[in-house]
């Protein structure tokens, strides 16, 4: 799927854009099972506005906007499950982290068309640190992603920064990293968006007639750890690649009540 040099790439810019991940038929199920879990979130009452809150948009502009956006979605459907461990994610997964990879955890983000949520810049790393660095989100477009509807956007190298401080821990200061300055990360539906959790990333509203959906796998090397017990998902520890070279330690340090 990837050659070395996207492998020096996605180390000197700490994010690698890879196209045809997923056939249309994958893609299919994924957006099949992503309306599914829409339907039983309302019917369950557990529907939520998860759009981002904060300073960096006017608050007028920022009530209007909306994210379904739900954790865990392999928990809710065995599409995800399949695409997490699907061949082709292995066989990156395995190049850009290492022969032993693990999934930390999972998500789903639906940009409604007009009004779908914006995302300002930051780094994941603040949400979920870890020693060494290997952890990555793979973004799956089920969906072409432009400027128009919202795509991600990246700055090429940000990695290379280290941790900076985010408002609240949550995003960086809008007015030193304007969306903008994000390098557009335009995709079809099956391409994949591979970044660092220390990557600076970030996405406008979508002002088009389309909806963007996208899912996210966050995976990590089996052998970084946790610094900061901050979060937790279900499912974190999964090997999706490899084997796991710490026996005593294969599970996450949490109490499950
Ligand atoms: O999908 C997007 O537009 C941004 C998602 C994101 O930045 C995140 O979930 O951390």
């Amino acid at each position: 799927m990837i050659e070395p040099k996207d492998v020096d790439f996605y180390k000197e810019n700490g994010y690698l854009l890879v196209k045809g991940v997923f056939n249309q038929q994958e893609v299919e199920e994924m957006r099949e099972a992503v309306e599914r879990i829409i339907q039983r979130a309302a019917k369950s009452k557990a529907d939520a506005n998860a759009a981002w809150q904060g300073d960096f948009l006017p608050p007028e502009q920022l009530k209007k906007l909306v994210l379904k956006g739900f954790h865990d979605v392999h928990y809710h459907d065995a599409a995800f499950m399949q695409a997490i461990v699907h061949p082709n994610m292995r066989n990156i997964l395995s190049q850009i982290i290492g022969p032993n990879v693990q999934l930390h955890h999972s998500k789903m983000l639906v940009k409604p068309p007009e009004n779908g949520a914006a995302f300002p810049m930051h780094q994941d790393y603040p949400y979920f640190p870890h020693a060494n660095h290997t952890m990555l989100a793979a973004s799956v477009h089920l969906d072409y992603a432009d400027e128009e509807n919202g795509c991600l956007r990246v700055i090429p190298g940000s990695h290379k920064e280290g941790s900076l401080p985010h408002v609240g821990s949550y995003y960086l200061n809008h007015k030193e990293y304007p969306t903008k300055d994000g390098t557009p990360c335009i995709a079809d539906a099956g391409d994949v968006l591979f970044f660092n959790y220390l990557t600076i990333h970030g996405s406008d509203p979508n002002r088009s007639s389309r909806t963007r959906r996208n899912v996210l796998f966050q995976y990590k090397d089996a052998s970084d750890f946790p610094t900061e017990n901050v979060h937790f998902d279900w499912g974190m520890g999964l090997m999706v690649t490899g084997e796991n070279p710490h026996f005593t330690k294969v599970k996450p340090n949490y109490t499950i009540i």
